[in-house]
């Protein structure tokens, strides 16, 4: 069944630093998403913290909170059917390492913290990641 859905998705720091974004953003078109919202920021780590809340109690809790407040990111909302899921497989196995041939983290992620893209997990989440980053 298909159902149209919006994601967030996010270009971490180490993937802008690398001039990656437009990559990145050929293999979401490729794959049949549309971009409806896009903007490049730099969140405090205040912000990053919150986002990020549910991994509070995890050991590298401050290090990813660091991490993402780092330098610029690139936040969009993606839209396609089952846009969650067919995000979550086009980004690829949280470390690269594990990732399959042909997904975003397995081309160009570095490590399971530098791992180039955030992607929102559910339905529920990605109307929350929605909201944090583009409510007005
Ligand atoms: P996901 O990004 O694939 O959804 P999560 O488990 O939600 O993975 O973790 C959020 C982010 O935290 C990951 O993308 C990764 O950058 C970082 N992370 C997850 N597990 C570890 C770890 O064991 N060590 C260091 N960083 C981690
Ligand atoms: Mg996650």
């Amino acid at each position: 069944m298909s159902k149209l859905e919006q994601t967030l998705s996010i270009i971490k720091p180490d993937a802008v630093e690398r001039n990656l974004e437009n990559e990145i953003k050929v293999m979401f078109k490729n794959d049949g998403f549309l971009i409806l919202k896009e903007k490049k920021i730099q969140i405090e780590k205040s912000e990053a913290e919150n986002f990020y809340k549910v991994h509070q109690t995890k050991p590298f809790y401050n290090d990813l909170c660091s991490y993402l407040s780092s330098g610029p990111i690139i936040v969009m909302v993606l839209e396609r059917n089952n846009a969650v899921l067919r995000n979550r497989e086009l980004m690829g196995a949280t470390n690269p390492k594990d990732a399959k041939e042909g997904t975003i983290r397995k081309k160009y992620g570095i490590s399971i913290d530098k791992n180039s893209v955030h992607g929102s997990d559910s339905l529920e989440n990605a109307k929350i990641e929605i909201d944090f980053f583009f409510k007005d």
